[in-house]
């Protein structure tokens, strides 16, 4: 027992896989500095590929078991002296953001394959399997559903739907085409049934500044708030623009402006998020005014109930700001031109979700353990503001997550940084929690 409370990582280990890894991706070879788009390791890209391959060599080489599900989902399995139960899995996600960094997800994947080598390393029987799983897809950036491929495996998005997401603009191939072309379209059923789990702790940066703005280590995180994205597509008309007056103009530019602005508001008046990461206009030429536009919408708070009521407004207030009216009362200088139409598409929706009590505790000892005498003023208990894997797995099994600070709370974005220390520190904290999980 008391051996097992003193396992640690090996942080150059884990840096260095983590690193290493990150050469998929950026273009940079190992060893060299990034490059300054950090990283690109979209879902199913051949970067991904390489990446998939060595989390399946390594964790093999480890005396895992690897299982690949209909998602491309990659499970690998280190067996116990019960290998009839279900196995307490390490998750997190391989792939990045278009323009991201090397710690979203591949921190908790790398993490989980460092717990292994510690495990083995150390000739550890635990009575139960332990895991690491890869979900693909999670940032919803290449094919636009977000946390896509644990949400088949929980049964809240359906396989067909998923395998023919179409990857955003400008690709057109489907999930299913690339899982296919990639070699990860695995014959074992996306499902818990098929692979179930007694437990899934994600350790993960907290990609905001609240543990580095409080000086905490470790935040043990409750839940995840509730979140929604919309596509909007609005249709006016292509015009000359000189020669077509304002009143006569159907503008689909402005009417997006004004509605993206008038989603800020809301958000503010409901102490709320909304965010437009994506805008695709044409024509694109500069004098003719554009008649068709397309932009993203992904609203957020910790409240269910908010959600809905800004999902309610937009959907009245963008058909009126379509039709010309004044919504807010701020646009009484801005002649409005024709009647447009509006489309508002909603293609994802996560409910607020609450983690498990028993994994909540669990990482709060297993804080404890590794952070020492004055670990509490180290730990903060928090609700997370991303999205992530676990959302879903906590509808099927008991889950929850461990966050370590990054750099002044930047993630999304090649200048996500998280120190070394930090990173093993979590590692430490995920380590513990799933050896100690108590499944009874
Ligand atoms: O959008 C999110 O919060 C997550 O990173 N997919
Ligand atoms: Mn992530
Ligand atoms: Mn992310
Ligand atoms: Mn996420």
């Amino acid at each position: 027992e008391d051996m097992l409370k003193s396992l640690r990582v090996n942080r150059g280990r884990l840096m260095e896989d983590l690193h290493y890894t990150s050469q998929w991706g950026t273009g940079a070879r190992w060893g060299e500095a990034p490059t300054e788009t950090g990283m690109s390791r979209l879902a199913l890209s051949d970067a991904d590929k390489k990446a998939r391959d060595w989390f399946v060599e390594t964790t093999q080489a480890l005396g895992c078991k690897t299982t690949v599900d209909a998602m491309g989902n990659i499970f690998a399995v280190r067996p116990g002296l019960r290998n009839d139960l279900p196995p307490t899995y390490a998750g997190s996600h391989l792939d990045t953001q278009p323009t991201g960094g090397r710690y979203d997800g591949v921190l908790g994947v790398t993490a989980g394959v460092e717990m292994l080598k510690v495990l083995a390393d150390n000739w550890v029987e635990t009575e139960y399997p332990v895991g690491v799983v890869n979900w693909t897809n999670e940032e919803g950036a290449r094919f636009p559903i977000s946390m896509v491929s644990s949400g088949v495996w929980a049964g809240s998005v359906p396989l067909e739907t998923a395998h023919n997401l179409k990857e955003v603009l400008p690709g057109t191939k489907t999930m299913k085409e690339e899982l296919r072309r990639i070699g990860y379209l695995g014959s074992t059923p996306a499902s818990y049934e098929a692979m179930p789990m007694a437990a899934h702790f994600e350790l993960h940066i907290e990609q905001g500044p609240l543990l580095e703005m409080s000086n905490k280590k470790i935040g043990v995180v409750k839940g995840v708030q509730a979140y929604k994205w919309f596509t909007v597509h609005i249709k006016g008309r292509d015009t000359h623009t000189g020669t077509t007056d304002l009143k006569s103009r159907a503008d689909a530019l402005l009417a997006a402006s004004k509605m993206i602005v008038h989603s800020h508001r809301l958000a503010t008046a409901h102490s709320a998020l909304a965010s437009t990461g994506i805008l695709n206009l044409s024509p694109g030429s500069t004098n003719t005014v554009p008649g068709d536009v397309t932009f993203s919408l992904d609203i957020r708070s910790p409240s269910d109930a908010t959600v809905t009521r800004m999902k309610q407004a937009i959907l009245e207030d963008f058909q009126k700001i379509a039709a010309g009216e004044d919504v807010m009362g701020s646009n009484e200088n801005c002649t409005s031109g024709l009647p447009l139409t509006v489309t508002i598409t909603e293609d994802f929706s996560s409910p607020a979700t609450l983690f498990d009590t028993d994994c909540i505790t669990t990482v709060s000892s297993a804080s404890h353990c590794v952070l020492g005498p004055n670990s509490n003023n180290l730990l903060m208990e928090m609700t997370s503001g991303a999205g992530h894997d676990s959302v879903y797995t906590s509808k099927r099994c008991p889950t929850s997550m461990i966050f370590v600070p990054c750099r002044e709370g930047v993630s999304h974005n090649p200048e996500e940084f998280c120190k070394e220390e930090d990173c093993a520190l979590g590692a430490d904290v995920l380590l513990q929690s799933v050896i100690r999980f108590d499944r009874v």
